[in-house]
């Protein structure tokens, strides 16, 4: 377990919001209901090996039939915002005309949420593209992205009266990079230059709906987030694995947070990628639409690393479940996970939760306090090999311990002066955890995919205690 960092006793500022996090694919199920279609996932899932056991997002958590049980069980956590995302293939099946019963099922949701004083955080793409466009060229296609700004006015017209979070990406470096480069994610595809294609016309798809958005509501909270990595260089003294964190860091955080905050692509990582093709994708004038002002960064993170143009003795973190590559193979940049010698979570990833804390600072400090732009954690949580006793409780002291030292390191960055506004768990039920299936659980609340049935662990009602005292436990 994690060990304690402090024994001050912390507490939460009053406007601090505590929410949980979940994505469509990953919960709804009904994957061909009430019109709609197949999405990326639904196809990925399909070729043999790529999820393991063959998992598919079916059923899921059942939540497009449970969500009211769902919005229940956030209400007694005692949650004020919960992030979810809308899915393109059930709002616009195959890419077509807008589907009223795909959007039904959302306002359903929302109607559901604000009935229980629940603040609706709305993400517009969690990964699922609709196959039929993927099929047309997805990503790669300049045209996606102009299309997705579609999509998003569709979705606000439905909402725009009743939630007022946009946020347009979910981590698009997964989407480009672990899609279209790696092979480890839907489309499944390992094409260098479809992948960097794929990762500007994505934050072109965010540029071009933010300024849709903001045409629509001025006073709705804009934004995007994305995953980041904190990497160390594992020798300090080595020139070489300095340069590797440098890249890595390029890669993982700055291509995207660059053109976003300061509305160009970072000049070391242009070098690392010369040649590659992205100067073929990009025309005049994406770079201020990419930089369109947003008013909310949302930060996704789990873990940080240590790395080595070495490779290490034994194979270490990032693995897929299957032979697909995780870390991005950019022919110049050959770079090694190494351990840090921390514990780990299912994942394989080390707890680290003093890198949460220096990432909000430098965030604060280089990005979005000189941007005015807030910055939430929109995304932390862990996968660990949870017990089932045989009175049915869930007994994850880790899970909680992981929390605990990940909510005590967003305590003691506010306190040094950073504004964190909220923070989101990854995530309120177990789920359909992407190339991994059902294998790996990082809920709150447990869910038995024989039966549906919820039951919240050990850290929902610790997470629910620190949510009502606003503060964390002494003694931890
Ligand atoms: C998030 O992504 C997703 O938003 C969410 O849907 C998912 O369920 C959740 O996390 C848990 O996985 O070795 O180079 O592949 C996770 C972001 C980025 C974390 C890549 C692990 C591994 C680096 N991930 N990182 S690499």
């Amino acid at each position: 377990s994690t060990p304690a960092r402090t024994s001050t006793a912390r507490a939460f500022p009053a406007d601090l919001t505590f929410g949980v996090a979940t994505a469509a694919f990953q919960i709804e199920g009904a994957s061909h209901t009430d019109g709609r279609t197949d999405s990326i996932w639904d196809a990925f899932c399909r070729v043999p090996g790529a999820v393991i056991n063959g998992d598919d997002g079916s059923v899921a958590c059942d939540h497009y039939h449970r969500y009211a049980e769902d919005v229940a069980l956030m209400a007694e956590l005692g949650v004020q915002s919960y992030r979810f995302s809308t899915s393109w293939a059930r709002i616009r099946p195959d890419g077509g005309p807008v589907n009223q019963r795909g959007l039904d099922f959302y306002r359903r949701l929302v109607d559901e949420l604000l009935a229980h004083g629940i603040r609706p955080w709305l993400t517009l793409y969690h990964w699922d593209l609709p196959q039929a466009i993927e099929e047309q060229g997805g990503w790669a296609a300049r045209d996606t992205a102009e299309r997705f700004r579609d999509y998003a006015l569709d979705v606000n017209a439905a909402l725009g009266d009743r939630v007022d979070v946009w946020t347009t990406l979910n981590e698009p470096w997964c989407a480009a990079f672990l899609g279209y480069l790696a092979g480890a994610h839907a489309p499944g595809r390992q094409e260098t230059d479809a992948a960097l294609a794929a990762g500007h016309h994505l934050m072109l798809g965010h540029g071009l709906a933010v300024q849709a958005l903001r045409e629509q509501r001025a006073d709705l909270t804009l934004g995007c987030t994305l995953n980041f990595t904190v990497a160390e260089p594992l020798d300090p003294g080595s020139e070489d694995d300095r340069d590797a964190a440098r890249r890595i860091d390029g890669q993982m955080n700055r291509f995207f947070l660059d053109p976003i905050v300061r509305g160009a692509y970072p000049e070391d990582v242009l070098a690392d990628l010369d040649g590659l093709g992205l100067e073929r994708v990009v025309r005049d004038g994406d770079l201020a639409v990419i930089s369109t002002p947003i008013d909310a960064l949302g930060v996704n993170y789990y873990h940080g690393e240590s790395v080595s143009t070495r490779p290490p003795a034994e194979p270490f973190g990032g693995e897929a479940p299957t032979d697909r590559q995780t870390r991005s193979p950019f022919p110049a940049a050959e770079v090694f996970s190494h351990s840090q010698g921390l514990p780990t979570t299912a994942m394989g990833w080390e707890i680290q939760p003093d890198g949460l804390a220096a990432l909000l600072t430098r965030l604060h400090t280089d990005y979005t306090g000189p941007a005015g732009i807030a910055l939430w954690v929109t995304e932390n949580g862990a996968a660990m090999d949870d017990r089932v006793g045989p009175d049915g409780q869930v007994e994850d002291g880790d899970r909680e311990a992981f929390l605990l030292a990940h909510l005590d390191a967003v305590a003691g960055v506010i306190e040094a002066g950073v504004p964190v506004h909220g923070y989101f768990y990854w995530s309120l039920l177990d789920n359909f955890e992407w190339a991994w299936g059902y294998a790996k659980r990082f809920g709150l609340v447990r869910v038995d995919y024989d039966t549906q049935r919820r039951t919240p662990k050990r850290s929902a009602r610790r997470y629910a205690e620190v949510i009502a005292t606003r503060r964390l436990p002494d003694g931890r």
